[in-house]
């Protein structure tokens, strides 16, 4: 497996074990909420058949199954059962990590430890603020064999550069500590996950350098609250990236106003372009992430998505090596339907 691909890839089998286990091992451990008598066997079942004419009629139809990456993302219908609770699902449940802007976060200050808990979807967020630019140490130890890792990102929810770190210290994966430039005075997140999803506990605490000469100005378009608008049928749009003066990545936003496929694609003469899709509020982790480097060309990046009318997408266009540079076109093809 490539190691651009190898983050994504990992997650997915062991995310959903952690749900299973704790569902058995809690239902054996109860009494059985009701008895059943004559149960029928399923051979005994009733088969039907139903014609050509029949299934067009109720909707069934036949798709083509595909394997496909999931971050952190777990879908789940039927009837969910633990303990104390039971949860009936009517049409399927989606659990998606997502973190809103202006929630309540608790404020980390330097020198200080605290114990914290991750929810269900794996995350614990703290707010961070920092007067000016500088370095921030992040430290944070399971108190119960969790996985953690860390993540340090704006108030968009924003990963920094350089800014997850997963390290398993002395082989203990509940270990993790790590730091990251902050590159100027504002309020940051601190973000502690666990890397299989679940819940988890632990203590959390941060030190900080004020260091003003590493700061950079901020990035006109450098976050997805300041993403440039773009739409469908527009001419090609020509931008650049510049790692050295702090132009890391360049963030789009388009609303589609039809239902169709809608395609985003990149061009450059050289150098090596990473190109991200988002849905609105989830920037942690994209929907779709394209480092196929088409045409043997290391900018030459698409990504493709079934959007419906009014739905809003952001889109990230980054070079591979932070720090790289270059000049680029966005192409954005769109087929009706
Ligand atoms: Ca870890
Ligand atoms: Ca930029
Ligand atoms: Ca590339």
């Amino acid at each position: 497996m490539d190691a651009k691909q190898h983050g994504y890839s990992r997650l997915f089998p062991f995310s959903i074990l952690p749900f299973f286990w704790s569902c058995s091992t809690e239902s054996a451990d109860s009494e059985a909420p009701a008895q059943v008598e004559d149960p029928v066997q399923e051979a005994d079942l009733t088969t039907i058949h139903p014609t050509e004419e029949a299934e067009r009629r109720v909707g069934i139809e036949l798709g083509t199954a595909e394997v496909r990456a999931v971050q952190r993302r777990r879908s789940f219908g039927g009837e969910l059962m633990a303990a104390s609770v039971m949860v009936l699902v009517a049409g399927g449940l989606t659990f998606t990590p997502r973190t809103t802007l202006g929630q309540t976060m608790q404020e980390l200050r330097p020198g200080q430890v605290v114990q914290g808990s991750a929810d269900w979807e794996g995350s614990a967020q703290y707010s961070f603020k920092a007067e000016t630019a500088g370095v921030l140490t992040v430290v944070a130890r399971s108190l119960d064999e969790s996985d953690l890792q860390l993540l340090v990102a704006d108030m968009d929810g924003q990963p920094l550069p350089e800014g997850r770190s997963d390290q398993d210290l002395g082989g203990d994966v509940g270990a993790e500590q790590f730091a990251v430039t902050l590159p100027r005075g504002g309020t940051y997140r601190v973000v502690v996950e666990t890397f299989a999803g679940g819940q988890a506990t632990f203590q959390v605490g941060v030190s900080w350098i004020p260091f003003p000469d590493l700061g950079v100005p901020a990035d006109p378009d450098g976050s997805p609250s300041s993403a440039q608008r773009i739409s469908v049928g527009q001419e090609a749009h020509e931008d650049s990236i510049d790692g050295a003066t702090g132009d890391y990545w360049d963030w789009f936003v388009l609303k589609a106003d039809k239902a169709g496929t809608l395609t985003l694609a990149t061009r450059t003469d050289g150098g090596d372009l990473v190109l991200e899709a988002f849905e609105a509020g989830n920037f942690a982790e994209p929907l779709e992430r394209s480092d196929q480097d088409l045409q043997g060309n290391g900018g030459n990046e698409a990504v493709t998505l079934v959007v419906e009318p009014g739905q809003e997408f952001f889109f990230k266009i980054s070079a591979f090596s932070e720090g790289v540079s270059g000049p680029y076109r966005l192409q954005i093809g769109f087929i009706p339907g």
